[in-house]
């Protein structure tokens, strides 16, 4: 297994808009292994590959506090079963050290293929529904900071890219 570098706001990459996958071979499957390998050692709770630098359209979650609930979406589809929204102090990977309430529908339904390329579909709610929420974003090329006021984004960029700068030289 290996662990994947994970891109950092403002890192142009994350814009990318990410690919279906097309067949869920063993590179995808080695893909999936280190995602979660990286997502736990971070640690995280969720991780699209676009914040590994490949956009392709896969996810991986765990909710657990034990590595006991490993989630895979691949070519997630979601459909907004109830538009009554919900909030939550969302953090991530790509922005480290910054958390701030973000609105998103509390319900919706996903269709997505396993890590062994099977087909299912789920109804999600309470952190399930909002984490995955938060990880289709990254495959759109789309960041919680978005959501935040041009102020508070821009405060965020400051802070990351001076760190980023201490951290290069
Ligand atoms: C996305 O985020 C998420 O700032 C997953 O210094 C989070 O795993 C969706 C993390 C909350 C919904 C709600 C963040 C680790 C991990 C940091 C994460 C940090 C270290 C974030
Ligand atoms: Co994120």
């Amino acid at each position: 297994m290996a662990l994947l570098q994970i891109l950092e706001f403002p890192d142009p990459r994350l814009r990318t808009r990410a690919v279906p996958v097309d067949q869920v071979t063993e590179r995808i499957q080695t893909l999936i292994d280190d995602m979660f390998e990286t997502m736990y050692t971070a640690p995280g709770i969720g991780l699209a590959a676009s914040q590994v630098d490949v956009h392709e359209r896969i996810i991986v979650m765990d909710l657990s506090d034990d590595h006991s609930a490993p989630r895979v979406f691949i070519n997630p589809e979601i459909k907004v079963i109830d538009e009554d929204l919900g909030s939550y102090d969302e953090g991530c990977l790509s922005v480290p050290g910054f958390y701030e309430t973000v609105q998103r529908p509390k319900v919706i339904a996903v269709k997505a293929l396993d890590r062994d390329g099977s087909p299912f579909t789920e109804e999600l709610d309470g952190l399930m529904a909002i984490c995955l929420q938060h990880e289709i974003d990254h495959l759109e090329g789309k960041l919680f900071v978005d959501y935040l006021s041009a102020l508070k984004r821009q405060r965020i960029r400051g802070k990351l890219v001076k760190d980023q700068k201490r951290r290069d030289s």
